[in-house]
């Protein structure tokens, strides 16, 4: 195991916000992974970024009438943000249209090129004639040929996982404009995966079968058994990477052969701004290459971005990538096209200062090996039953005894052995898993030592000794607090901002991981802590039935035919119905109200009576357009005075595109007085 980490997080496309099922498959367990990493001594490289020239990105400009760029610098700060906020620890979080990402991925590309690692390749493309563009794999939609499923993209099924290409969809259609595309010929350069099967076999299904995760393994294992074929590394599009040749006039790089470029030229900027190699991270012996993604992303981290960085021959390969499953969201899959999801930055308005908590619940939810469920009841319950009732009722009781029996100095006590070994198995344990990145194990590591500080001390009850024993409640009050400062310290890689006020509240700083496996004591004899302060606090079901309430409201949008169509009204029953009392009726005079734009007064013969009626239509119509309209009308409406008039009912309306009223009215002639119903 090297002391160097070079560890990679998915670059999200910036087409939109991250959501938790970003953060519980990706973001999370690299943070967690860097931050551990750093407390062991390694010289760590943590870097992501965002990935700007995706096809995502240019169909959401489309759709919103802007440019790619608008896009992508609106995402790219969002996300950004969001990483920040919830303490995703980057030591560089950059963007794949900045200009060293340019230089660096064209340089690659080129030393390919002269490198004759590329085949140049004429071949026929799906064209967009009316849009006047050969189609990107994502604009191209049809059924998948291996499980059938008819939203597959061109270069993938996100059913059943497969690679696809284009010419293999049936019945394929542009998603620019819906026509079935033309082949028309163009040429490209492709990357001869092909090539480098039997590399990839000897270093992954020989070198890997112990350390890698059994759905990465398995994946690539069918890739490779399934027998690769060349990829072409250009397109003809008009976002993305120029093409470095001088025969390459409208063709960029291929999204997925310069987005993992972008780890590498996102390490250029920080090595340059921090004074490092950044060959000492990527192209050493002595560096770890770890690659945090989502399993969407194992094609292109375990086989293409390996097989150019072999092509190039500067490079080390990944030591590991350990690909996380999907987590769905009440058992629904999340989808940023239904807005079925939970935004980092909402859930940060909505959550001020809960930062770990959203964590704690990803982490512990996390799906490791299979597909996972985030409930929002589940994450109440998290916080309620754990942070706060085991993890912060410990610590609090320790920070408030230490303060009430010591005036906030740790008392001279004897370490009970047991707490100490409880503590040193908690450490290791955690770095046992770490290394293997099984996240939700070392999670429980960590509050086991917290579950152990709680019952050790409603085992001990020095509330109650401290009147009879004082050396009994000093020994009590000495481990209680070395458990309670090793907690500080252990809790940082899953919950770095309670970590920190931890580290304030006993007044201690951090300490290398090992140590923290053998050390006798966390905190001293006589350590002054300071002031005793909340970690957690309770979420209370209102709070969680609002969270639920607004994802109702989506899955009743996602239902929606018409967008702008306004949410269902509260049920009623048939009864409440019976209530009202709907007629046809004829407007026989009508005339303007006094200083009133909006209002028109109408005399209606309802069948039953004439009466006055007051209408909010004059913008929508004069006067004499509505004589002798046929016209529906609320009959049991309670009087109403409108600008000094009494109002008897209310007659329907309705809203046209352009905005204008219009009254609901029979659609052929009827005597007045009709019920509806
Ligand atoms: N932009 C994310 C995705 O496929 C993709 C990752 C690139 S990592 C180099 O959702
Ligand atoms: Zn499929």
């Amino acid at each position: 195991m090297t002391n160097r980490k070079m560890i990679t997080a998915a670059l999200p496309y910036a087409n939109g916000p991250v959501h938790i099922g970003h953060l519980a498959g990706v973001y999370i367990p690299a943070d967690v992974y860097a931050r551990f990493q750093r407390r062991t001594g390694a010289d760590v490289a943590f870097i992501g970024g965002s990935d700007e020239h995706g096809i995502p990105i240019t169909i959401r400009a489309r759709k919103e009438g802007v440019t790619p760029q608008d896009i992508v610098n609106k995402y790219h700060e969002i996300i950004k943000n969001s990483f920040a906020d919830l303490g995703i620890s980057f030591d560089e979080y950059s963007r794949t249209t900045s200009k060293k990402h340019y230089e660096v991925s064209q340089d690659f590309f080129k030393t390919l090129y002269n490198k004759n690692k590329f085949q140049e390749e004429v071949s026929e493309q799906y064209y967009d004639e009316q849009a006047g563009e050969f189609l990107a794999d994502r604009y191209i939609v049809g059924t998948c040929p291996n499980c059938g499923n008819d939203g597959a993209y061109g270069d993938q099924c996100e059913k059943c996982g497969s690679t696809l290409s284009p010419t293999e969809l049936i019945n394929p259609k542009s998603m620019l404009s819906g026509n079935v595309p033309i082949l028309k010929e163009t040429k490209n350069w492709y990357l001869p995966l092909n090539d480098y099967e039997n590399f990839l076999n000897e270093w992954i299904i020989e070198g890997h079968k112990d350390d890698w995760k059994t759905n990465v393994y398995g994946q690539v294992k069918s890739w490779l058994n399934d027998g690769l074929k060349p990829r072409a590394m250009t397109r003809d599009l008009n976002w993305g990477v120029p093409v470095p040749l001088p025969d390459a006039e409208g063709k960029v790089l291929y999204v997925w052969f310069d987005a993992p470029i972008g780890y590498i030229s996102f390490t250029q900027e920080w090595a340059e701004k921090n004074g490092k190699n950044w060959k000492d991270y990527w192209q050493s012996e002595e560096s770890d290459l770890i690659h945090f993604i989502g399993k969407d992303n194992i094609v292109f981290h375990c086989i293409i971005f390996p097989a150019m960085m072999k092509a190039h021959g500067d490079y080390k390969m990944p030591k590991n990538v350990p690909a996380f499953e999907f987590l769905n969201l009440e058992n629904d899959k999340i989808s940023t096209s239904r807005n079925w999801a939970v935004w980092a930055h909402e859930y940060l308005e909505d959550f001020p200062g809960q930062q770990d908590v959203l964590r704690y619940a990803l982490l512990s939810s996390a799906p490791e090996t299979k597909d996972n469920n985030f409930t929002w009841k589940d994450f109440q319950t998290k916080n309620n039953s754990e942070l706060v009732g085991i993890f912060g009722n410990f610590i609090n009781r320790v920070a408030v005894l230490t303060h009430k029996y010591y005036a906030g100095k740790i008392p001279q006590g004897k370490m009970d052995s047991e707490a100490l070994s409880e503590i040193h198995k908690s450490a290791t344990e955690i770095r046992s898993f770490l290394d293997k990145f099984e996240f939700r194990n070392a999670l429980s590591a960590m509050m086991n030592l917290a579950r152990f500080g709680n019952q050790y001390l409603q085992i001990k009850e020095p509330w109650k000794t401290i009147k009879t024993d004082e050396t009994v409640t000093a020994n009590s009050m000495y481990t209680a607090a070395q458990i309670a400062a090793a907690l500080a310290q252990i809790c940082e890689p899953f919950m770095p901002f309670s970590s920190d006020k931890l580290l304030n509240m006993f007044n201690l700083t951090k300490q290398n991981w090992q140590e923290l496996e053998t050390a006798e004591t966390y905190i001293s004899t006589g350590h002054q802590i300071n002031e005793a302060a909340l970690l957690f606090s309770k979420i209370e079901d209102e709070t969680i039935d609002f969270q639920i309430h607004k994802l109702e409201s989506t899955k009743q949008n996602n239902k929606k035919t018409n967008p702008n169509a306004n949410p269902v009204k509260d049920e009623i029953q048939f009864d409440d119905f019976t209530k009202i009392d709907l007629r046809t009726a004829t407007i026989l005079t009508a005339e303007k109200v006094e200083k009133a734009d909006k209002l028109l007064k109408f005399t209606v013969d309802t069948g039953v009576d004439v009466r006055t009626v007051v209408s909010g239509v004059a913008e929508s119509f004069s006067p004499e357009e509505c004589v002798g309209k046929q016209v529906m009308i609320l009959l049991n409406l309670a009087p109403r005075k409108i600008r000094g008039i009494e109002s008897q009912g209310m007659l329907l309306l309705t809203t046209k595109p352009d905005g204008r009223l219009s009254f609901v009215t029979p659609d052929e002639k009827v005597e007045n007085g009709v019920e509806i119903g």
